[in-house]
């Protein structure tokens, strides 16, 4: 090499590390990427997507450099290998915004099955751009009747005319087959499925999924839910069968009191319809029809939601859902065609599932039977691991506690007989659960196995079922009753969210009673990832309206009275502004808005001066009541007229939250007309409860709706104040009063005595039922007591969540994380530590990212731990005098009052101390 060429290279070489080390600096500066990317309200990656005009959420990632988001760009393509350049279906362009939830799709119309891609990118505070996140995809289900080409199908199962215990006709469950052939390999399958009752299908004599008894519960007159499932894997060049079994569930069970709506229910069908992309590109259908053949000679002999399931296993039919298997004594099916009077939309939100395994912890024997016991009450069904001798019958029973001579008590399950049978047809170990009932319960009664064989813990195991959602926030504290407190309301939802929000999962009830949901709401929200679960039970409720604008009693509505009840109906206004201001998401309040509406208008039906005469529950099962009547002391016109004005009010937010101006000033002056009058309706010049009984919750609804004018309130507080001494400083409230009781109290600045009240260890209390032996939330304060016994009303769930609506405030204010701003863009920690406690914490996963306040006290000093997700900014008000705050970016005190310190603080970890 000459010397110019050298010359040559080193000029090269040089300029090749100059330019390699402004890449590598500005790969430093490309900051970390967006990750939990989910649609709509939450779900990742769905098939069988309900949602064509989809909305996109992120989280910032909690990394180096990363506060706040100053742009976002999304890009949506029909495959992946478009993105990011090539987006055929939307390109958002770079928007400049901090918004990274709830983003409206705006792209090209999308249509049933189709696939789609989506990526982020987001600049942050310093207008550093991030890399494109992972791609995430959706499929988008059959969204239209017409996209079906399948046939209900089914046996007539009410030939035979068996009754069920109420002497109403019960359906025997059905299996119904089909074999096809392929003469090409599959290069993808879906399979399009739902039921007139609920339905278990396997192909190849392979399980499809582990759903339990979808497709689930809506008002089946308007709507049922389709499910999709991707069977590509199951599927075999040649031939194939499918086989689904089929049973009654919700759709043709008896379900409430109305004796004449279900003595004679349909029978269950089911449709499906499987759509195969052969490898060659060419496509098949295969639809339920006429060609399908059922039996009702299966196994499953009987299967009621409230009454349980009979199995003989002699009956079993090895193989049927295999190609290995001869239907030829089966039965053609009846076909019915799909029209357009009940819609079919796929499901929006998740299937029940088996979501966790409890072990039997003890083994007693009572009267020749073996009880076991969970030590927990729990809701799903026992998986049995039992010996038996061919032809014994195993008899399973269910009770959530026993009575003090250590008896199954069941008469709280009123008429629902919940029990099980297995017939075995051979000796030797069974393995068996039910497949399409369930049950509420703490121990299991067995009768009928070997019994030259001495029964052990491990023959059962408790199948904790429900709605398939995760945990979303915790909770613990340094005091063991309130922990347990914890426990018993999160069991409660474990147990009432069985695809419907329920009253109670074991009687003869498990409806949707509109003001058990909307007292548990913000307490559900908090615990679990329960947002799609409440946007589609809400459409249920949207769909059971009533035309005069009434909202029913339960929803699904079973029992078709058009009767109403202040405190439920207005479940319809509560629940969704309760979602918005913990979700952010506008889109629920769209969707409900017009039922808010519907539902003021029936308010206003109702009232007289706009005095309401609504009757019915008020505040339901108040304890120690004057007249001994479930419900309580309170004025029905009272309680009527306080949700009206606050039903209006809500309406009147949301308005404005829609950028409604005139909706907005219309319910405004309504909710102060309605105040206005119920004011001078109930209550004297000085404040006071006049012309009808003097109860705390009529101080409570009056206080917390904000129902008085400013001189009358300090006034009510005071009397409220005395109604609660007079109580010897406990609680009066029922199912609406109570959870008003913390929102008040805390409002007033009496938190010491909303601690007092928690902590109280005497009937009637939360901490009382624990002293009881409570696991769950009970339906009564004292449903049980040790000294005696059973409350004697029937009406006596042991697993009832409303009571738990406790928890928003523990979560608020012990823990001390709430939203500032709707969403939790903003959002409070202010925790009021008090004695007895000496520690807290809770976490909960907002929209942007995990949130964490944990303090304790020692010795004087309290400190606390607290960690702020990306792209919020949160307000930290610490008690006492707090210990040398130094002033960063991320660290700005806004006030010092005596007694607090308010700090401005942006995304990160941090640890305050103070003085107490
Ligand atoms: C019972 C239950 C339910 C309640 C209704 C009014 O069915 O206690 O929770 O909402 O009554």
């Amino acid at each position: 090499m000459n010397i110019q060429s050298k010359q040559k290279v080193f000029l090269l070489t040089l300029l090749s590390i100059v330019f390699l080390s402004f890449i590598s600096c500005e790969e430093k500066k490309t900051i970390e990427k967006a990750n939990d990317l989910t649609v709509s309200e939450g779900f990742k990656n769905p098939l069988g997507f309900y949602d064509a005009t989809p909305t996109f959420s992120w989280k910032l990632p909690v990394a180096e450099g990363v506060k706040h988001q100053s742009a976002y760009q999304i890009v949506v393509a029909s495959s992946e290998d478009l993105l990011p350049d090539n987006a055929d279906l939307w390109d958002s362009g770079k928007q400049m915004t901090d918004q990274s939830v709830w983003v409206k799709y705006e792209g090209k119309p999308l249509e049933s099955r189709q696939k789609v891609c989506w990526q982020v990118k987001y600049w942050n505070q310093d207008e550093d751009a991030s890399a494109w996140s992972a791609v995430n995809h959706f499929e988008l289900g059959l969204l239209n009747n017409s996209d079906w080409k399948a046939k209900w199908i089914g046996l007539d199962t009410k030939k035979e005319k068996i009754l069920g215990s109420q002497d109403n006709i019960i359906h025997r469950p059905q299996y119904l087959r089909k074999g096809f052939e392929l003469s090409n390999d599959v290069e993808s399958a879906r399979l399009y499925i739902t039921a007139k009752g609920v339905f278990d299908v396997a192909i190849n004599g392979e399980d499809v999924s582990d759903d339990v008894m979808p497709p689930g519960y809506t008002p089946y007159k308007e709507r049922i839910e389709t499910i999709t499932y991707d069977i590509g894997d199951l599927i075999e060049s040649g031939q194939n069968t499918i086989g689904v079994e089929l049973a009654s569930g919700w759709h043709s069970s008896r379900l409430g009191w109305r004796k004449e709506l279900w003595v004679d229910t349909e029978a269950p069908k089911i449709l499906c319809q499987l759509e195969l992309t052969m490898k060659d590109g060419s496509k098949k259908v295969i639809v339920s029809d006429e060609s399908w053949k059922a039996t009702t000679n299966g196994p499953i002999r009987l299967s009621e939601i409230y009454d349980g399931e009979t199995y003989d296993a002699n009956l079993e039919m090895p193989n049927w859902t295999t190609n290995n298997f001869s239907d030829r004594n089966w039965e053609m099916v009846n076909t019915f065609p799909v029209t357009d009077a009940i819609r079919l939309e796929p499901k929006r939100h998740t299937t029940v599932k088996s979501k966790i395994e409890l072990k039997a912890k003890e083994v007693v024997e009572k009267d020749g039977a073996f009880i076991f016991d969970f030590q927990q009450n729990m809701v799903g069904v026992p998986l049995l691991k039992v010996p038996m001798k061919k032809g014994e019958t195993l008899k399973i029973r269910f009770a959530e506690k026993l009575s003090p001579d250590g008896s199954f008590y069941t008469k709280n399950y009123r008429t629902a007989l919940s029990t099980n049978y297995y017939t075995a047809s051979k000796d030797g170990v069974i393995e068996w659960m039910p497949k399409f009932t369930f049950h509420g319960f703490q121990y299991i009664e067995l009768s009928g196995f070997d019994t030259s064989k001495t029964p052990s813990t491990d023959w059962v195991t408790g199948l904790v079922q429900y709605s398939d959602f995760e945990e979303n926030g915790t909770f613990a504290s340094s005091h063991e009753k309130l922990n347990q407190l914890q426990s018993n309301i999160v069991w409660g939802l474990r147990g009432n969210f069985f695809d419907i929000p329920t009253d109670c999962p074991q009687r003869d009830e498990r409806m949707g009673w509109t003001a058990d949901a909307q007292v548990f709401g913000p307490t559900s929200i908090f615990n679990a990832d329960v947002y799609k679960f409440w946007a589609s039970w809400l459409q249920s409720v949207r769909e059971s309206q009533y035309e005069n604008g009434g909202i029913p009693w339960v929803v699904p509505d079973v029992l078709f009275n058009n009767k109403v009840s202040a405190g439920w109906g207005d479940a319809c206004a509560i629940i969704p502004w309760d979602i918005y201001n913990r979700t952010g998401d506008k889109r629920i309040l769209e969707e409900n808005f017009e039922t808010m509406k519907g539902w003021v208008a029936y308010h206003q039906a109702t009232t007289k001066d706009y005095i309401s005469s609504m009757g019915f529950f008020a505040d339901w099962l108040q304890p120690l009541p004057k007249n001994g009547d479930n419900r309580g002391d309170t004025s029905k016109s009272l309680i009527g007229t306080a949700f009206f004005a606050h039903s209006a009010k809500l309406t009147a937010q949301t308005a404005e939250v829609l950028g409604k101006k005139e909706e907005q000033a219309k319910y405004e002056a309504l909710f102060k007309t309605v105040a206005n009058a119920f004011e001078n309706k109930f209550f004297d010049e000085t404040g006071k409860v006049k012309g009808v009984e003097e109860t705390q919750t009529s101080y409570l609804l009056a206080l917390a709706y904000d129902l008085l004018s400013e001189g009358k309130q300090g006034n009510a507080k005071k009397y409220l104040l005395e109604k609660i001494a007079e109580a010897d400083n406990h609680l009066r409230t029922g199912f609406l009063g109570t959870p008003l009781l913390s929102r008040v109290l805390d409002e007033m600045g009496d938190t010491d005595l909303m601690y007092k009240l928690l902590f109280n260890e005497t009937y009637p209390s939360w901490f009382y039922s624990i002293n009881q032996g409570a696991t769950t939330i009970w339906e009564r304060w004292n449903s049980y007591s040790k000294a005696e016994g059973f409350n004697p009303q029937k009406m006596n769930s042991l697993n009832h969540y409303a009571y738990g609506a406790i928890g928003e405030w523990v979560y608020e204010r012990i823990g001390g994380i709430e939203p500032l701003e709707a969403g939790y863009k903003v959002i409070r920690i202010a925790p009021e530590p008090k004695s007895p406690l000496t520690s807290a914490s809770a976490e909960l996963n907002t929209p942007y990212g995990k949130v964490a306040s944990s303090w304790e006290i020692n010795e004087g000093t309290f400190t606390i731990n607290v960690t702020i997700p990306p792209n919020t900014t949160a307000k930290v008000i610490l008690p006492g005098t707090a210990e040398s705050i130094e002033e960063t970016n991320n660290i700005k005190a806004i006030s010092s009052e005596t007694g607090s310190e308010e700090l401005l603080v942006q995304p990160g970890t941090y640890t305050f101390k103070s003085k107490l």
